[in-house]
């Protein structure tokens, strides 16, 4: 069956479902969804709240991108990176929803100011605040972000298990714009570990440069 894949380069969330194609090694066409208000009605029908990514898998669809990664880990058999153990799993699961509900909502403020984000349009609708006024908002979200990380395997570097699995794919956007942001990951030790682990993986590397994120 022939995998597309809706995103748009910019989109933290397509980068984490494309990312997980790529570690799979599957053959996937590219659907770039403009960043508009207005979605197009060819995204909306696979999508219907619009967001980024979904992904047509043949006759299936479906979209939220954690939701992404385990039909696509389950779709290949990849045990390892989505157990079937009830415990193992809902470790991953507990990781995906941490970060999607308690993490993500911390940073919005930083990463609004430093990549420009816009509701409704993503990432560099808008130019980037002063480094002071990003690195503020950044020390903001520090004692939560610390304590959100207490979750993770303190062992490391990877989120739980003592592998790669979909907790790490799905952070790895957005540990690499904190990686390329102006500001003090040394109060964040945990994360800064688990980024240089996830960022390094050779499939990212790969992947990134082809986002034509600017860096900054
Ligand atoms: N919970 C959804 C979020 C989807 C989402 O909001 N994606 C962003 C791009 S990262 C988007 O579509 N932004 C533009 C918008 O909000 O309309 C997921 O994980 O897939």
């Amino acid at each position: 069956m022939s995998l597309t894949l809706h995103t748009h380069r910019f989109s933290s969330n397509g980068q984490k479902a494309q990312l997980m194609l790529d570690i799979l090694g599957l053959d996937y066409a590219v659907r770039e969804v403009p960043f508009e208000a207005e979605r197009a009605d060819w995204h909306v029908a696979v999508n219907p709240m619009g967001g980024i990514p979904a992904l047509v898998d043949g006759d299936f669809h479906l979209a939220e991108s954690n939701t992404i990664l385990r039909y696509l880990a389950d779709r290949e058999g990849r045990d390892d990176l989505y157990p079937r153990d009830p415990k193992e799993r809902a470790t991953i699961d507990w990781i995906l929803d941490l970060w999607a509900l308690v993490v993500r909502p911390t940073l919005f403020s930083y990463e609004s100011a430093q990549y420009g984000i816009v509701l409704g349009l993503g990432a560099f609708a808008k130019d980037a605040a002063p480094e002071a006024e990003v690195q503020e908002k950044f020390d903001k979200a520090v004692p939560k972000l610390n304590q959100a990380m207490q979750v993770l395997d303190p062992v490391g570097p990877w989120a739980c298990l003592g592998h790669h699995t979909i907790a790490d794919i799905a952070a790895t956007p957005v540990l690499h714009r904190l990686v390329h942001a102006p500001v003090d990951l040394s109060q964040v030790p945990r994360m800064q570990a688990w980024a240089e682990a996830c960022l390094a993986t050779p499939e990212w590397q790969a992947l990134i440069p082809t986002c034509g994120v600017p860096q900054t």
